[in-house]
């Protein structure tokens, strides 16, 4: 199974290579454009940045239940975009 660093350095190539910003990523990745990332939506992307798709939506739940200030079970832009910015951080 691939190692947490692994998978979050796979995300970090898709929101930076995919992507011309962040807020593009999310943009793309919020389907029903209700201005929030739920579970599902980020489960599309982890899978989109080739995470083995057994475990799509164990990371997805991980990065929510870590990254979810407001504890609302979904992402705002706010916390998606700190998010990215400790994904930018790590190595
Ligand atoms: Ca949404
Ligand atoms: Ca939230």
């Amino acid at each position: 199974m691939a190692s947490k660093k692994e998978i979050l350095k796979k995300i970090r190539i898709l929101i930076t290579q995919k992507f011309d910003s962040p807020e593009e990523a999310f943009k793309f990745f919020d389907k029903d454009k209700d201005g929030f990332l739920t579970k599902k939506e980020l489960k599309a992307l982890v899978k989109e940045a080739d995470v083995n798709r057994f475990i799509s939506g164990t990371v997805a739940a991980k990065m929510i239940e870590a990254l979810d200030e407001d504890k609302n079970k979904k992402f705002n832009w706010k916390e998606f975009k700190s998010s990215v910015a400790k994904l930018l951080e790590e190595d």
